[in-house]
């Protein structure tokens, strides 16, 4: 792509958008205000490459924040989608459909007896913190420093003080008394966990975590961590929930708890599930998951939850993932990228570091091994703010954070990943 990347289009509609929508956006991230410059808006996708309103073209590594496995516009996906929609969109009582979509997912993940589809990863987190509470009679819930959950009050939390005191607001509208009830620890790090629990474990209702974190850029579990999990909460009699909307149908198709094998008691869905639609889901043993309303006590309800043309998406997205040599695929995809990545950092002697798993990879502006969010936000991201600038002229749609995922979808060819690996190299270098 010419440096001179046309962009009026993107900005003209990015004025209008900011009279109506808080920041112009629906969602914070799609402003780029962490990496400066206007957002781009989108005309339309397909398969790798997306196009935005002025034409420019780009490889997508936002796959829409990892729904879009499959790459865009998948004609699979768009005709289960067509076929739907014929029918009606909504109903307000339950299809087959829905049965088919909860079956696939129980059937898909071992610890999932039970589920329940709701309508974002959001709601689903949110639900499986309601239902743990309700299911143990207990307040306090623990979550790690970097891992993002959405954005329910419990989870807009952040580390007070000592890192086992009690959390603070991390948002104006989240009041000290819930923020209160949610202890944040560092991630990886096992002795805190430890700690916590001999000290307070018989007032803790769950743990929730990212298996494979993707919120503060991709951070992997370091070996034991995950087991210190399991192993502290049935312990203490607290629940472990894994917060698989990103992991979940990502890095195989029983989830990261199918790759580490550690089995949770409850675990959230959303993204790819929905194959670009609106869904989320919450699951896991059948005796937790029985206290939901209404074969329980413990509220949870939704509109749209189940809605025909989202499962009928979601089906369709499971149809084809489950195929043989999928995630063979997938993962070959994922490490041409990421081994690109550092042998292009190696070249330029720089001391950056790429965490990658499967099909998600992190390019991190900074010498440290990052493990943890104290460790990710030691980045550059001034540095990774004018790489993501440069990418973008080049043609190459990056998450506009350092602290996201690139996201490799089975659309992206392997002439589409080592044009990204030489545009970064062209880039890095001209930044230097
Ligand atoms: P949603 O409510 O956005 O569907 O899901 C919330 C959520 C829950 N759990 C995990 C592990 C997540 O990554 C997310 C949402 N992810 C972000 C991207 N990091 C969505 C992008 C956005 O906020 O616009």
């Amino acid at each position: 792509m010419s440096m001179a990347r046309k962009t009026d289009v993107s900005q003209r509609l990015f004025e209008e958008a900011s009279r109506y929508i808080p920041g112009g956006v629906n969602s914070p991230v799609r402003s780029f205000r962490s990496v400066g410059g206007g957002p781009v808006f989108a005309d339309r996708a397909e398969g790798a490459y997306l196009w935005d309103v002025d034409g420019n073209r780009y490889v997508d590594f936002i796959s829409s924040w990892g729904p879009m496995i499959l790459g865009h516009a998948n004609p699979e996906i768009l005709e289960a989608i067509g076929m739907t929609m014929g029918r009606g969109t909504s109903y307000g009582v339950s299809t087959e459909l829905e049965i088919r979509l909860a079956r696939e997912i129980c059937e898909a993940v071992p610890s999932i007896e039970m589920v329940r589809l709701v309508s974002s990863g959001t709601e689903a987190t949110m639900s499986a913190l309601r239902l743990a509470r309700g299911f143990t009679g207990r307040s306090k819930i623990v979550k790690f420093a970097g891992c993002y959950h959405g954005h329910s009050d419990a989870l807009l939390v952040k580390a007070g003080s000592g890192a086992l005191t009690l959390g603070v607001p991390d948002s104006p509208g989240v009041t000290p008394g819930t923020a209160a009830d949610t202890i944040n620890l560092p991630y990886n790090d096992v002795k805190s966990v430890r700690d916590l629990f001999a000290q307070s474990g018989s007032e803790i209702a769950a743990v929730i975590v990212e298996p494979v974190a993707g919120n503060m850029g991709v951070v992997l579990p370091e070996e034991g961590f995950l087991q210190c999990l399991r192993d502290e909460t049935s312990k203490h009699g607290a629940l472990l929930i894994f917060d698989e909307v990103i992991t979940g149908f990502r890095m195989s198709y029983g989830g990261a708890q199918e790759y580490y094998g550690i089995t949770p008691d409850l675990t959230c869905l959303g993204k790819i599930i929905g194959g670009g639609l609106p869904v989320g889901a919450y699951g896991g043993r059948r005796d937790v998951m029985q206290q939901v309303s209404p074969s329980g006590p413990v509220y949870q309800a939704g509109t749209l939850s189940g809605n025909p043309l989202a499962v009928s998406a979601g089906l369709a997205m499971l149809r084809a993932l489950r195929r043989p040599g999928v995630y063979d695929e997938l993962r070959k995809k994922g490490e041409l990228l990421a081994s690109g990545l550092r042998r292009v950092v190696d070249e330029l002697g720089l001391p950056f570091a790429v965490n990658h798993i499967g099909s998600v990879c992190t390019l991190f502006f900074t010498s440290e091994r990052v493990r943890d969010f104290d460790t990710a936000v030691k980045s550059n991201t001034k540095l990774f703010s004018r790489f993501f600038t440069g990418m973008l002229d080049e043609g190459f749609l990056l998450p506009p954070s350092q602290f996201e995922t690139w996201f490799v979808s089975l659309a992206h060819k392997q002439e589409d990943i080592e044009a990204a690996v030489q545009a970064t190299k062209r880039v890095l270098q001209r930044l230097n």
